[in-house]
C-alpha cells in the first residue's frame, strides 16, 4: 500500500499544498490503493511535502512521484496525447508549479490577514509562550524563499499582475474543454485542478481570487473533478461538484 505524506485537509481543501493535492489525483487516476500519513514532515527527505513511502521506497517531490508511479505500475498518465499536447502540458505544469505557486504563497503568507485566516492555524500545536517567536522564524524564511525564487521582490500589485496572466492563459487554453488537454483526463489535471482549486480558496482576499473567479470555465472544471474525485463533497474551493 502507497503511503501518501501529506498536510491534511485545510482551507476547505483537501490539503493547503497543491502538490498534495496534485499527488492525490493522480493517485486517484491510478486506483492503486494508498492511505494518507499527515505527521511526515520532520521526516521529509527533501524538507517538503509531498512524498510517498511505496513498498520501501521513498520518493520525494510531486514530479518524480508521478514518474515512479508511471515508471512501477506501467502507467502514462498523458496517453493518448501527441509529443505536441505532452510538451504543452508540462509547461503549463511547471509555470503553476514554479510561478503560480510562489504568487499563492505571496499571498497566503504575508498578508497578515490572509495569514491569520489560515497558515497560522498550522502553529496550533506550539506552546502559547513560544507561538509568536516561532510565527515569526518560518514567516521570515517564507519571505527569504520568495525573494530568492525571485517573486518576492516584486510589489503585490506586480506580483498579482503576474499570476493574473497566468491564471488568464490557463483558462484561455482550458476554453470550453471538459479536461486541461482535450476530451478526456491526463496528468496536467491533477496539476491544474491543485492550483485553480487553490487561487480559488475563498478563505483568502486575494487579488487573484477574483482573476479565476472571473473565468466561469475555470469554476466548471474544478467542480467536474471535484465531482470525479471527491464524492460526497458538494462543493470545493466555492465551486459546487458536478458530474
Ligand atoms: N517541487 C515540489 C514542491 C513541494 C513544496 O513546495 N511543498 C511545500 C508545501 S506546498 C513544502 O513542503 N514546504 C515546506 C518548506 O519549504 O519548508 C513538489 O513538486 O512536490
Amino acid at each position: 500500500m502507497i503511503t501518501l505524506y501529506n498536510f491534511g485537509p485545510a482551507f476547505g481543501l483537501p490539503d493547503p499544498s497543491p502538490f498534495v493535492m496534485k499527488v492525490e489525483i493522480l493517485l486517484k487516476m491510478s486506483k492503486l490503493p494508498y492511505r494518507t500519513d499527515n505527521t511526515g514532515f520532520r521526516k521529509a527527505p527533501k524538507g517538503k511535502i509531498p512524498y510517498i513511502e511505496d513498498d520501501g521506497s521513498i520518493i520525494a517531490d510531486s514530479t518524480f512521484i508521478r514518474w515512479h508511479l508511471e515508471r512501477k505500475y506501467g502507467i502514462d498518465f498523458d496517453r493518448g496525447l501527441t509529443a505536441e499536447q505532452r510538451a504543452t502540458g508540462w509547461a503549463f505544469e511547471k509555470m503553476a508549479e514554479d510561478h503560480l505557486y510562489w504568487a499563492i504563497l505571496h499571498a497566503r503568507w504575508v498578508d497578515d490577514t490572509n495569514f491569520a485566516n489560515g497558515p497560522a492555524s498550522f502553529f496550533r500545536g506550539v506552546p502559547a509562550p513560544l507561538r509568536p517567536l516561532v510565527i515569526a522564524m518560518i514567516r521570515r524564511s517564507v519571505r527569504k524563499s520568495l525573494y530568492a525564487h525571485g517573486m518576492g521582490r516584486h510589489s503585490t500589485a506586480d506580483i498579482a499582475a503576474l499570476a493574473t496572466r497566468s491564471i488568464d492563459a490557463i483558462a484561455d487554453f482550458l476554453a470550453d474543454k471538459p479536461f486541461f488537454m482535450g476530451s478526456e483526463l491526463s496528468g496536467p489535471d491533477a496539476t491544474m485542478f491543485a492550483f485553480i482549486a487553490g487561487t480559488l480558496c475563498p478563505l483568502f482576499a486575494t487579488p487573484l481570487r477574483p482573476a479565476a473567479e472571473r473565468h466561469e470555465n475555470l469554476r466548471r472544471y474544478v467542480g467536474r473533478i471535484t465531482g470525479r474525485f471527491y464524492p460526497g463533497t458538494a462543493e470545493l474551493a466555492g465551486c459546487k461538484a458536478a458530474a
